[in-house]
């Protein structure tokens, strides 16, 4: 019989890190999401905003992609921000290679968030076929607007996409949290499924 010091304990396999990553408009707390909840200090770049839809709401947005960390369940989060800006839509794909999951953010301040969250998941068809999303809908409380999440629900069920809406105020880490294990658990559910 082996003596018992020599016995080598079992190692407990150290999942491997996921990517995640934040898209959505100009404005939507996109990288006040990801500043709330990385455990490092949050890299990336703000600059003077150009496009008018962009000044609604504040002087800079981010112009290359942002990166911050955190953790649920010993798993290792990787954060990715994108710009909001039309202009630098392609910049967003780069983001999104190897990303396992999606946030998107829409601010519900907008006169169309509808339309806006349209544009995202369109603009990220090909990538939401094989992976999973949240939509995260901010700005409730500083706007005056009507657009219920019920009526994201609707328009999400009324062409055939199925994720969830969450409401969300950006500058709440827990808030962020409960958002992002949303995902986590989406994640790990659909590799279940696919086991
Ligand atoms: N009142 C309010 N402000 C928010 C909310 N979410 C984000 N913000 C603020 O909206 C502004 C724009 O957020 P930012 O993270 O720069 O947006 P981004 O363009 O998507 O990166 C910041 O001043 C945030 O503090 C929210 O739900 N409510
Ligand atoms: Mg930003």
């Amino acid at each position: 019989m082996r003596p018992k010091h020599l016995t080598i304990p079992p190692l407990t396999p150290t999942p491997a890190p996921m990517k995640i990553v934040f898209v959505g408009n100009v404005g939507s707390g996109k990288t006040t999401a990801i500043a709330s909840l990385s455990e490092s200090p949050m890299l990336g770049t703000e600059v003077r905003a150009t496009e008018q839809d962009a000044l609604h709401r504040k002087p800079t947005t981010t112009v290359g992609v942002e990166y911050g960390t955190t953790h649920i369940h010993n798993t290792k989060l990787h954060l990715y921000g994108t710009p909001g800006q039309r202009r630098f839509d392609f910049m967003a794909s780069i983001a999104c290679q190897g990303a396992i999951g999606m946030i998107v953010m829409i601010d519900n301040a907008h006169p169309q968030p509808l339309a806006e969250m349209a544009y995202f998941l369109q603009r990220h068809g090909d990538y939401l076929k094989n992976h999973p999303a949240v939509v995260a809908i901010t700005h409730y409380d500083d706007n005056t607007t009507q657009t219920y999440l019920i009526e994201y629900h609707r328009y999400l069920r009324e062409h055939g996409i199925s994720c969830p809406v969450m409401r969300l105020d950006a500058r709440e880490r827990p808030q962020v949290r409960r958002v992002v294990e949303k995902l986590y658990a989406e994640i790990v559910s659909r590799r279940a499924a696919n086991r």
